[in-house]
């Protein structure tokens, strides 16, 4: 494939091939492994927007720690299944790469086959479109090429960087319900910011973009999402970050994730030819 002037397909990690972008607008990276965007750093930024763990494993069949995994055809944990699907474990064919002055488009794509029809008995194709500029932006088309219906969840489960977690709030859900998974799935509703004083695991039920405001960096993010009615916010504080051998100890201090999402009761349905995009979109303000 022809990649334009901005492009470059590393090879460094054969299971993993990177596809390296160095534009005028943004630098960063997308492992074909998992269709996975790792980095997105826009240009005249102090500090990597996304997270990614120092301790992340770059080996088949192993979800890569950090960047935006893409949880899909089910989000969560299935017993007997790999958590979060399978898609951020297979790798992806890249389709095209364009560019413009205002930044470069990758599409990747994937689709079903013997393996994946062996696991979940039902025939899909991906694409995923990202765009990397003074934004960024990520699309994953979904479409069922079957006769039959068929019910995925699924999230854009995008981990980014904070100065310091104690110091980060997320604005834009005050008043909004949501479904917290670490107290017994009970369901509530948000006063205020959201802020970590310890895990926070929840499913908000909402469609709305949040701002993430990091008062030790001095920066907001905002994170806008289409066709999703689910947001999850997550950090995993001190024992989980202990537990997970992929994530440093200290490293809960370092990110959390806003995962644009369709999750919980915001179930997709895709009739026989049906479709579906979700979205998100990071930009520093
Ligand atoms: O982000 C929500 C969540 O479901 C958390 O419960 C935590 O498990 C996280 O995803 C990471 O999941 P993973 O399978 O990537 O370790």
């Amino acid at each position: 494939m022809q990649l334009p002037p901005s492009a470059t397909l590393s090879l460094e990690r054969p299971s993993h091939p990177t596809l390296q972008i160095n534009h005028p607008a943004a630098t960063g990276s997308i492992s074909l492994f998992g269709g996975h965007v790792l980095e997105w750093t826009p240009s005249g930024t102090n500090h990597p927007v996304l997270y990614m763990s120092p301790d992340a494993i770059f080996a088949e069949e192993k979800p890569i720690r950090g960047g935006i995994p893409i949880c899909w055809p089910w989000f969560g944990p299935r017993p007997g299944f790999p958590s979060h699907g399978f898609v951020r474990t297979l790798l992806w064919n890249l389709a095209e790469v364009s560019e413009s002055e205002l930044g470069v488009t990758c599409r990747l794509e994937l689709a079903s086959d013997s393996s994946t029809l062996e696991l979940w008995p039902h025939p899909f194709a991906l694409e995923l479109a990202v765009t990397m500029g003074r934004a960024l932006e990520v699309e994953l088309h979904m479409s069922n090429p079957g006769t039959a219906h068929v019910e995925v969840t699924g999230a854009l489960h995008t981990y980014l960087c904070t100065g310091a977690i104690e110091q980060t709030r997320v604005i834009g859900l005050d008043g909004t319900a949501y479904t917290d998974t670490i107290d017994g799935n009970q369901r509530k509703i948000q006063t205020g910011a959201v802020d970590f004083r310890g895990e926070v695991d929840r499913i908000y039920h909402s469609a709305a973009s949040v701002r993430v405001e990091d008062l030790t960096w001095n920066r907001v993010l905002h994170v806008s999402k289409k066709n999703s009615d689910t947001t999850v916010v997550w950090n995993p504080w001190i024992e989980k970050s202990q537990r997970l051998s992929d994530l440093p100890d200290k490293a809960y201090h370092d990110f959390l994730c806003i995962e644009a999402a369709n999750a919980g009761d915001d179930i997709v349905n895709l009739g026989p030819g049906g479709e579906h995009m979700l979205s998100t979109r990071v930009e520093i303000l």
